[in-house]
């Protein structure tokens, strides 16, 4: 019974994480570059365009099976928020300015060990 418990409570906590592991990332656009992209991004989590620079933005973010989601153009002090959805090395760029361009590496959902 005992060992009924303790391994009903692991199924919980297991669940709980999985929960807490649907991180939500902001990521702020200065003039004509990105912010570092800072921890693990993962299937699920939302991440958040901010603009703070004083020009307009379109960013895209393409898959590695070569999909794209398109933010669509976002004015200065606008934000746009897009859910990841496919794991693998990732790009993200602005249709209206090449030159901005961040790579990121997506990782699994829910993978339970941390390296
Ligand atoms: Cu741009």
């Amino acid at each position: 019974m005992a060992f009924l418990r303790a391994a009903c409570a692991l199924v919980i906590m297991a669940l709980a994480a999985g929960i807490a592991h649907a991180g939500e990332h902001t990521i702020v656009i200065h003039h004509m570059e990105l912010d570092q992209i800072e921890g693990t991004m993962r299937v699920g989590d939302t991440v958040t365009f901010d603009n703070q620079s004083d020009m307009a933005h379109n960013l895209y973010i393409t898959y590695a099976d070569g999909t794209v989601d398109n933010l669509d153009t976002q004015v200065p002090g606008m934000q746009r928020t897009v859910k990841l959805r496919l794991a693998g090395p990732a790009t993200i760029r602005c249709w209206i300015h090449p030159i901005i361009k961040a790579e990121l590496e997506i990782e699994e959902q829910a993978e339970p060990e941390k390296r």
